[in-house]
């Protein structure tokens, strides 16, 4: 299915099948995590300590660019969202990437760097500098073109199959645990501290995924429309899948 399918407006919405229950919807969705890019040939590299150090910089370099327009994405989706109740939950994610200040008014602030600050220490941790990552001087064109693809749907199609495209995180913590359990292990030239982020994400995904799960299995009530929200989570799975797919042809795979 090509990207300007995936924009169109969904299909009409009811041909008639019976719809699947909650728990059945849920299901599909979860079973379609035999897809996500845990198990892509240059991750399984990566988390089974069979990386170079430049095959891990050229994953963390590259990985920047997606890392940064999650809040752009997420953004978007505020901004089609008229629910106020959503977007009230939703609004953390932003803050959650981009840092904030928080303390009392008036007085002293104490700042959350925020994700994609943690994201630039992993960079400086396996070795690369913050220019580097910042420019996006290593980014490859086809890691570049699949993340605005995801950034281009969330801003055009509306605000809940954008919230849907992101329920790859239903399996987002097994990969986060899975470099914990084993970078430091296979990569003990990385600063500890440099793997924060996935420390904070696997804390964060879980709360993330909740509020996505129940705008989706609310939201996507027909088959037809089930079915639809299955090709969104496909389309973004694949999105995950070509990114690695780039990383592996210019760095190699060894696996
Ligand atoms: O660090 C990740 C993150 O903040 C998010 C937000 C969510 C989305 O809105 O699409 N997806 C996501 C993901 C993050 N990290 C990826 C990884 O492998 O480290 C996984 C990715 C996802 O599963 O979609």
């Amino acid at each position: 299915m090509i990207l300007s399918d995936i924009i169109k407006e969904a299909p009409p919405h009811d041909d008639g099948r019976p719809a699947w229950t909650r728990q059945e919807f849920e299901a599909q969705l979860r079973e379609r995590g035999k897809s996500y890019h845990i198990h892509h040939p240059f991750n399984v590299m990566l988390n089974t300590g069979q990386a170079t150090p430049e095959q891990i910089r050229g994953w963390v370099a590259n990985r920047f660019y997606y890392q940064i327009a999650i809040p752009v994405k997420d953004a978007a989706i505020m901004a089609n969202c008229p629910d106020r109740e959503v977007r009230r939950g939703w609004v953390q994610r932003i803050l959650d990437h981009d840092g904030f200040a928080y303390g009392p008014m008036g007085g002293d602030k104490t700042m959350d760097e925020g994700g994609i600050e943690a994201w630039i220490r992993l960079g400086l941790a396996t070795g690369l500098n913050r220019e580097e990552i910042v420019d996006l001087r290593h980014v490859l064109p086809s890691v570049r073109f699949a993340v605005d693809a995801y950034v281009n749907f969330a801003r055009k199609a509306p605000w809940q199959e954008a919230v849907c495209s992101s329920l790859t995180e239903l399996f987002a913590p097994a990969i986060h645990k899975q470099r914990l359990a084993t970078w430091p292990e296979h990569y003990p030239w990385i600063e500890p501290e440099g793997l924060q982020y996935f420390r904070n994400r696997t804390s964060q995904a879980p709360r993330d995924v909740e509020q996505g799960l129940a705008i989706t299995l609310d939201h996507f009530r027909t088959r037809i429309q089930q079915e639809r929200a299955l090709d969104i989570l496909k389309f973004k799975l694949d999105i995950l899948w070509v990114m690695n797919d780039a990383m592996g042809q210019h760095y190699g795979v060894t696996a």
